[in-house]
């Protein structure tokens, strides 16, 4: 079966409006990307040269993307996107200061790439013609961060299994509400936030099995940071 998927105005208001704050996700994240894979350089001595060159990626990456706004004549909202990431970056620092890489890891390596991951991929169909090729070199990119996390993670995975654990508790909430303040603007550029959720699911799960978790571990982990993010969205809600 093929899925016709309508790809949206890129001139309309109501596009080039969403777009800015989504962009601006983008630009801030890869910014970060680039930050964290420095930090990492520097706490580890034995992978500085690798390091150093993913977070060169992720420099180009935030590059690329401003580009992709100015094609449409778009300037980044950024005061939302730094916001919404400052929960997650001081999370990151946190961790780099108590020298608990395993943390840094986790939240870089593998929930910001598989974010990042799910999102490029469910941009690549309705991306305009100048986007698309940028945003497929990307995600052959991202895949290889994802793969360095996980395999320096599975390769200790005995020692590192709590810490990962901890810390997706506290940062996969924090990813989901990011999630959740994106969707109207989402659908706006035509990507179901829905999908994309999906995706970072699927996504997420292999990588907590690559690293050495059980199935039902690792789907357990994401069940109950549904559960914590479900139940801070309604406080907010009834607040
Ligand atoms: C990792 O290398 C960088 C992390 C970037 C995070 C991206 C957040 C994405 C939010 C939703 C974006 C949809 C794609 C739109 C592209 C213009
Ligand atoms: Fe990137
Ligand atoms: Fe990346």
């Amino acid at each position: 079966m093929t899925t016709i998927q309508s790809c949206p105005d890129v001139a309309t208001d109501v596009y080039r409006d969403a777009y800015s704050r989504i962009n601006a996700m983008v630009v801030v994240g890869e910014g970060l990307a680039d930050r964290h894979f420095r930090l990492l350089a520097r706490a580890m001595p034995d992978d500085r040269d690798e390091l150093l060159r993913l977070a060169a990626m992720e420099g180009r990456h935030a590059r690329d993307f401003v580009g992709c706004g100015r094609h449409l004549g778009v300037r980044p909202a950024l005061g939302m996107a730094r916001q919404l990431f400052a929960p997650l970056h001081e999370l990151f620092l946190g961790c780099d200061r108590r020298g608990d890489l395993a943390g840094c890891l986790v939240i870089q390596g593998l929930i910001v790439e598989c974010f990042a991951l799910a999102a490029y991929h469910a941009y690549l169909p309705v991306a305009d013609a100048y986007a698309r090729p940028i945003t497929a070199a990307v995600i052959a990119d991202e895949g290889d961060h994802l793969g360095y996390a996980e395999r320096w993670l599975a390769s200790r995975f005995s020692v590192v299994e709590p810490a990962t654990l901890e810390v997706c508790q506290r940062a996969l909430p924090i990813t989901l509400a990011i999630l959740q303040r994106l969707a109207d603007d989402l659908q706006a550029i035509g990507i179901d936030p829905l999908e994309l959720l999906a995706g970072f699911a699927e996504l997420f799960q292999g990588a907590l099995e690559a690293i050495g978790f059980s199935a039902s571990v690792a789907r357990r982990v994401l069940a109950r940071a549904v559960a914590t993010a479900m139940g801070a969205a309604a406080r907010t809600a009834t607040a």
